[in-house]
């Protein structure tokens, strides 16, 4: 059997093997996303977003009960864009998601980078595929921080949940980093903690404001992108008809899990019957088919051009005879004249 077959028929170790050769971008993984393609698009892909401790992991391991519970599969990816994975981190997680550990219906992996081209963001979205090929009901992605990759790689995601901790610090640093934008549900966690109130409703007041600059700009504005974008049918779906729950939660007991749980299903349905999944989802697809090109163009471009011409250009950047940019232009010139011919 072939091990695409063996991914979609649930084969543990074919699909361990498959986000492997993803992880190390092998040379295979393009074909295997190809051959795969067709199988995805069933599983609601759910992010979680949040700084490290504030309890991504305990939450989902909560989440998770619920979830099993209600005999729905699930495939679970932990991805840390700062830094490579450290044993220690991958020892925790694994501790926080005990009650997850040997259920045959779940399925976890961490997963590190090797500095692929395209970024951790592509890696996490090509395991998100892999995954959802492979069946599972949720696929749940924890993203460590809040940064731009994490905005990134909850693009990924259908249901973004962004984790906070009573106290105004990493809400500010949510807002400010734009991750407050992308959060369809938000989720105080640690609400044993004080300052819960305070953190509701400055949030509820950030939310606020992000709404009404949202709706100004899509009063005024056409952006380049829209105007050259693929017909879609769904570009002015209006997403403004969710509210952003706040929930507050203890992960460590469950408290509050439940209520996270019907948000979430609530979120889904939502999606689904406005039209909002599909433009997700074409969003998604652009952004895939965008950087599969970038990649794919540079690979091509520096292997026809790379022993002798870049090389040649790299020392002269380094004597400094020259500067990186016109260098960069002088090597697309090069293949032009060299490999493209002339267009008369
Ligand atoms: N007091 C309290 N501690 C919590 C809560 N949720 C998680 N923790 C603890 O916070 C620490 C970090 O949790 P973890 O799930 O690993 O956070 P992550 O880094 O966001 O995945 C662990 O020691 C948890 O037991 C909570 O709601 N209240
Ligand atoms: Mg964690």
């Amino acid at each position: 059997m072939s091990l695409i077959q063996q991914i979609i028929g649930g084969d543990r170790r074919a699909l361990a093997q498959a986000l492997t050769l993803i992880e190390n971008d092998d040379h295979n993984s393009q074909n295997i996303l190809a051959n795969l393609y067709r199988h995805t698009g069933h599983s609601h892909i759910i992010g979680i977003t949040g700084i490290p401790g504030v309890g991504k992991s305990t939450l989902i391991n909560s989440l998770a009960k619920l979830m099993r519970k209600r005999d729905d599969t699930l495939g679970l990816l932990a991805i840390d864009p700062s830094s490579q994975f450290s044993q220690g981190a991958i020892l925790g997680d694994r501790i926080r998601m005990r009650d997850l550990l040997g259920d045959k219906g779940v399925f976890i992996r961490s997963m590190a980078t090797r500095g692929v081209l395209g970024g951790l963001s592509s890696t996490a979205s090509a395991a998100v595929d892999i995954l959802d090929a492979a069946g599972f009901d949720r696929v749940i992605v924890e993203t460590v921080g809040v940064g731009q990759s994490e905005v990134d790689i909850a693009s990924n995601a259908q249901t973004s949940i962004v984790v906070l901790c009573p106290g105004l610090g990493d809400s500010i640093q949510a807002a400010k980093s734009g991750l407050l934008e992308i959060a369809d549900i938000i989720v105080i966690n640690k609400s044993d903690y004080p300052k819960v109130n305070l953190t509701k409703s400055y949030l509820h007041e950030m939310i606020d404001i992000g709404r009404a600059a949202q709706t100004r700009g899509s009063e005024t504005q056409t952006t380049i992108s829209d105007t050259h974008s693929v017909s879609n049918g769904n570009l002015d779906t209006d997403n403004s008809l969710w509210e952003v729950p706040i929930i507050t939660t203890v992960a460590t007991t469950g408290e509050g899990v439940g209520d996270l749980f019907e948000q979430l299903l609530a979120h889904y349905n939502h999606i689904k019957s406005t039209g909002e999944m599909t433009r997700r989802r074409n969003r998604r697809l652009r952004a895939i088919f965008e950087s599969q090109l970038r990649k794919q163009l540079y690979t091509k471009l520096s292997q026809m051009l790379s022993e002798d011409y870049c090389l040649r250009q790299l020392e002269v950047i380094m004597e400094g005879e020259t500067d990186p940019y016109t260098a960069a232009t002088n090597c697309i010139k090069h293949f032009e004249t060299n490999y493209i011919g002339d267009e008369e």
